[in-house]
């Protein structure tokens, strides 16, 4: 008997969640069971095939083999499990592409520029047992497909199987922006760190890697023909990302079909280019910090000068050929004008240019921003930007929101294109708390561990009129890491993270049209936990083992 939308399967009263996350847009399951045959595989119908898609595919095939994730209801009951022992089996998957698609490698779907990257895919799963079948128009939609289909398998007592069986997907992402956001200048994560982080990434389908990786603290990046900024300005020389690197790790993501957006954050956040060019800081040594800066050590560009405006562009110029994406950001948040206001070389620039403050803010951002065009860049920027400074910016910005969700509205009514990054839903350590009134010093700055029930309710679209919801390329979750270090990454991020994919993947309804919920999402991000779990990610639990013993 086929259900048309099961979320929820019921097997002997007993409500068996399916793990997949996020889930698709159009779902339907059935109720049999159908198990791996022993020499189950899972056969490329691709001609000439990518490298990075074998690979994905040969990932596939092993977490496939090595996931054993108990699906502890159904372990428990015996007509189960005889239903499993007598189950068909599946001996293959077959993936093709939809005739006329253009084979291209995994990376290069994955770092076209957003909005024109195809990640649908269409996924059938019989329950007789005759061959399953992956179809997309892309290899990008081929690799979203595989992992989907991993996340269809349990282990009983060495089967493989699903009780759900047939299996009926297709889908395709509500937004294309679907990110995470690593701060590696507050304290440093290693290469393998971060690898860590974007295989995790790719099981929930996030497809945007927001690598903040400098800041005034530490400037770990190698930039070839800028190397004294790290050289000076790194915590330690092992404290570095070389441009080998650089180039393992957008590799390595763009493989597993995620693009990464790197952020130099100017002119604010870079106190650290007074370590190896102290004339081109300002209130580096000012004090109290707290007048001047956010947190410690105080320090910001001396943008108004010509000399750091050229140095600045040419430093953006090397860092955009170092990463293929076509989306590059020049952060520019939390900017201190009380720092300049005290600055005798800003103060003595401004008068002999004739510009006021926002006037030479405005050409420093012209000159940043020409730089990532003449790369080819799509320029982003955090959102005071464009709301806090009279910046003239290309149309083309897409806009971080941070402050407060509800300052996406502002950003739509001047009509740029938003990624949501709120801090009152998505920072992962702390953030703005329950916003009060519209002040934001009357706000708490550090309300503790947002749950993944709160980012879960976040809407992409509140406050938007109709017309502006094509602004809206998605969200992320984010890291900032003064309190956080290699030894805490995995546990703060996952599975919460998982949390913002799902909003931004699936969109406002469950396929059949019910909203998505928090009560329907637990047990499969449950599942998702015990997956990563079982990867290698020190996920943390959602609940106690015994709710996943004793549901409902
Ligand atoms: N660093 C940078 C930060 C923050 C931002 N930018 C931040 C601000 C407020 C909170 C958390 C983090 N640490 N460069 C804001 C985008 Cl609550």
């Amino acid at each position: 008997m086929r259900q048309h939308i099961a979320l929820i399967a019921l097997l002997g009263g007993i409500p068996v969640a399916l793990g997949i996350w996020p889930i698709p847009r159009s779902l339907e399951t059935g109720t049999s069971a159908l198990k791996l045959a022993p020499d189950f595989t899972i056969e490329l119908n691709v001609h000439n095939p990518p490298a990075d898609l074998s690979a994905a595919v040969s990932r596939s095939a092993n977490y496939i083999k090595t996931d054993k994730l108990e699906q502890l209801v159904v372990g428990r009951g015996a007509s189960n499990s005889s239903a499993v022992s007598r189950a068909p089996q599946l001996k293959s998957l077959t993936l093709s592409l939809e005739p006329g698609s253009t084979v291209h490698s995994i990376m290069d779907e994955a770092i076209k520029e957003i909005g024109t990257r195809s990640e649908e895919y269409k996924l059938d799963v019989p329950a007789s047992g005759e061959s399953a079948t992956l179809t997309a128009n892309s290899t990008l939609g081929l690799l979203r497909g595989l992992t989907t289909f991993e996340q269809l398998w349990y282990d009983l007592s060495g089967d493989t199987y699903t009780i759900q069986a047939p299996i009926s997907v297709i889908d395709t992402p509500a937004y294309p922006f679907r990110g995470f956001m690593l701060d590696t200048a507050r304290n440093f994560f290693n290469v393998s760190d971060i690898k860590r982080t974007l295989d995790a990434m790719s099981w929930v389908k996030i497809s945007q890697f927001h690598w903040h990786v400098v800041d005034s603290q530490s400037f770990p990046l190698q930039i070839p023909g800028f190397m004294e900024v790290s050289q000076k300005g790194a915590y330690s020389s092992s404290m570095v990302y070389t441009p080998e690197d650089v180039q393992d790790i957008v590799q390595y993501a763009g493989e597993r079909g995620i693009d990464v957006m790197v952020e130099i954050d100017i002119p604010g956040h870079t106190s650290v280019f007074s370590e190896s060019h102290p004339d081109f800081v300002a209130c580096a040594e000012a004090s109290p910090w707290a007048t001047f800066a956010s947190e410690p050590p105080a320090g910001q560009l001396r943008f108004a000068s010509a000399t750091v405006k050229n140095f600045t562009a040419g430093l953006l110029t090397e860092v955009a050929k170092m990463f293929p994406s076509s989306i590059m950001s020049t952060g520019g948040d939390e900017l201190n004008t009380e720092c300049y206001a005290q600055d005798p070389e800003t103060q003595a620039t401004l008068k002999e240019t004739g510009q006021d403050l926002q006037q030479a803010l405005s050409v420093f951002m012209q000159a940043a921003q020409g730089a990532l065009q003449t790369q080819g860049k799509t320029p982003a920027v955090w959102e005071e930007m464009v709301l806090d400074n009279n910046v003239t910016l290309s149309n083309d910005t897409v806009v971080l929101v941070w402050i407060s969700s509800m300052d996406a509205a502002a950003v739509a009514a001047k009509n740029f294109r938003i990624v949501h990054a709120p801090s009152d839903y998505f920072y992962l350590d702390c953030g703005a708390g329950e916003w009060v009134g519209d002040d934001p010093e009357a706000n708490s700055w550090c309300d503790p561990f947002k749950t993944w029930q709160k980012s879960y309710t976040f809407d992409p679209l509140a406050n938007l009129t109709e017309a502006q919801t094509s602004l809206v390329l998605g969200g992320e979750q984010l890291l900032w890491t003064e309190q956080s270090s290699p030894a805490n990454l995995d546990p703060i991020v996952w599975p919460r993270a998982a949390s913002s994919a799902e909003v931004f993947w699936t969109g406002a309804t469950l396929p059949g049209g019910e909203p998505r919920n928090g009560t329907e999402a637990l047990p499969r991000l449950h599942d998702v936990a015990f997956r990563m779990a079982q990867r290698g990610i020190r996920a943390i639990p959602l609940q106690p083992l015994w709710c996943a013993l004793r549901p409902g």
